[in-house]
């Protein structure tokens, strides 16, 4: 454990320590709170790749007595050399006494090896009254970082730059609640500057995390590429006896198609949130639509904003061949699509592709039929933008947690309502590979095609990671 970096996160009571170690860490279990006085005791929290630490980090009490504690150790220091052991001296004195709790707690780990990172809030500005804390640092000896965070929009990190210049051989800016993947990485990096002896272990870690990042990459595509063929090819077969109708089944198996769908994607949002270390996250989205059988093929949804647009979706059409107009149910006609209120406003044959496209159901199928009945298939989903929709659900939803600071709280709120997904903004030959894809294997809903499944992998892999959309 001695070789591992070891970082003590340190500050006044109140400025964001416990949120630095938490995204820093990818743990969201750490406990972060507005009122002072959180966090009481040491804790660690090591930063682990594949269940090896290969960093660990100190969350501590705040300061709470810093210039009463520095008046103490400047009473018995005699010169800078001695100043290191004047701490100690402190620390042996009260470590054992009510006095100066906090102050004994966050020396622990720094007395004992760890590097310092020294958090301020540059949203207020800097006062004197810190010094006494940058002094006491400073006597420890030990390489010494600091991180101006921001808890509100007020920017003072002027008024901090000078003096923390004085005190701290790296001065950064660090937002504890926006911390991506590139500010960890380029924070690690700069812990190789503060002490020769750590860059080997700072080096091997950053070249560790950089590979787990390209391994969530790429199961994420995975795990999306299966939730998208699992989804596209989902039916349900129904055994109807001869004097049924399929719509006297009608709202259990509405019911149970959606409960399906939602929950397989369900299922993939929370593989996606497992891989990006995000356990306790509460998350508010909109529920996927419930499918609409037949008539109600207008029922209002949020399916216009995201996926394609009919313009996209008509031109794919054409390109893929796909039978858009052939979807067109016998129980609702051609009229009776085109009628109602919004029917006047389309024209020409295109429009009865745009309206059958609308549609969320597929129509039910016989797929056999056995004495006294016949089996009835219902699904996959016909509705052409069904894939794009749930392509950018999943992507929204997957941008959104990559990205999610582990510091973080509040409930996140992922708007499907927005009519900005990314599906829109692919590159036109892209869409239209994808498009293949998608209505392959929807055409062959009993058996999906390894094959298109790699291929849909690999792309989603090159849309994760280069963010290809405009
Ligand atoms: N807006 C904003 N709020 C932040 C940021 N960092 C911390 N906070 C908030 O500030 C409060 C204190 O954060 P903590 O991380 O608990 O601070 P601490 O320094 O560990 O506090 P103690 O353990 O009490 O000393 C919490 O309400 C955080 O949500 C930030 O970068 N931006
Ligand atoms: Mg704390």
């Amino acid at each position: 454990m001695k070789d591992i970096p070891q970082f003590a996160v340190i500050g006044r009571v109140n400025k964001g320590k416990s949120s630095i170690v938490s995204a820093l860490a990818e743990d969201d279990a750490v406990v972060i709170d507005g009122s002072a006085g959180t966090t009481l005791v040491c804790q660690d929290f090591p930063v682990k790749v594949d269940g090896r630490t290969i960093i660990k980090l100190i969350d501590t009490p705040g300061f709470q007595q810093a210039p009463r504690a520095l008046g103490w150790m400047k009473e018995r220091e005699t010169s800078a050399a001695s100043r290191r052991d004047v701490v100690i001296d402190f620390y042996n004195t009260f470590k054992d006494t009510e006095e100066f709790i906090d102050e004994c707690r966050l020396l622990t780990p720094i007395l004992d090896g760890a590097g310092i990172l020294y958090v301020v809030d540059g949203a207020k500005p800097f006062r004197r009254n810190f010094e006494a804390e940058m002094e006491i640092l400073r006597w420890t000896g030990q390489p010494r970082m600091a991180l101006i965070n921001h808890i509100g929009n007020d920017d003072y990190t002027k008024t901090w730059r000078p003096a923390l210049d004085q005190y701290f051989s790296v001065v950064r800016q660090f937002n504890a609640q926006k911390v991506r993947f590139s500010d960890r990485l380029e924070l690690f990096q700069a812990f190789r500057e503060l002490n020769e002896a750590w860059r080997p272990g700072v080096d091997e870690a950053i070249k560790y995390l950089n590979s787990e990042w390209k391994r969530r990459e790429r199961e994420s595509a995975h795990i999306i590429a299966d939730m998208l063929a699992d989804e596209l090819t989902y039916h349900i077969e129904i055994g109807l006896a001869r004097h049924e109708q399929i719509q006297d089944h009608r709202p259990g198996l509405e019911s149970k198609f959606h409960d399906w769908l939602r929950k397989r994607e369900r299922k993939s949002r929370q593989a996606i949130e497992q891989l990006y270390r995000h356990n306790s996250l509460e998350s508010e989205e909109t529920d996927l639509d419930k499918p609409v059988f037949q008539e109600d093929l207008f029922a209002e949804s949020t399916w216009e904003m995201l996926g394609l647009t009919s313009k996209q979706l008509l031109t794919l059409g054409a390109i893929t061949g796909a039978a858009i107009g052939g979807t067109l149910d016998a129980a609702v006609g051609g009229s009776s699509l085109l009628s109602g209120a919004i029917g006047g406003a389309i024209i020409g044959a295109g429009s009865v592709a745009y309206f059958s496209t609308r549609r969320f159901a597929s129509i039910e199928h016989v797929s056999r039929f056995f004495k006294g009945g016949r089996v009835v298939r219902v699904g996959p989903h016909k509705n052409q933008n069904f894939p794009w929709v749930l392509l950018d659900r999943a992507l929204l939803h997957y941008f959104t947690i990559c990205d999610y600071a582990h510091s973080r709280r509040e409930k996140i709120i992922i708007n499907s309502h927005d009519d900005t997904g990314p599906a829109k903004g692919l590159e036109q030959g892209r869409r239209r590979e994808l498009a293949g894809i998608f209505s392959r294997l929807r055409k062959n809903p009993d058996n999906i095609n390894d094959t298109e499944k790699i291929r849909l992998e690999e792309i989603l892999l090159e849309i994760i990671c280069y963010r290809q959309y405009t």
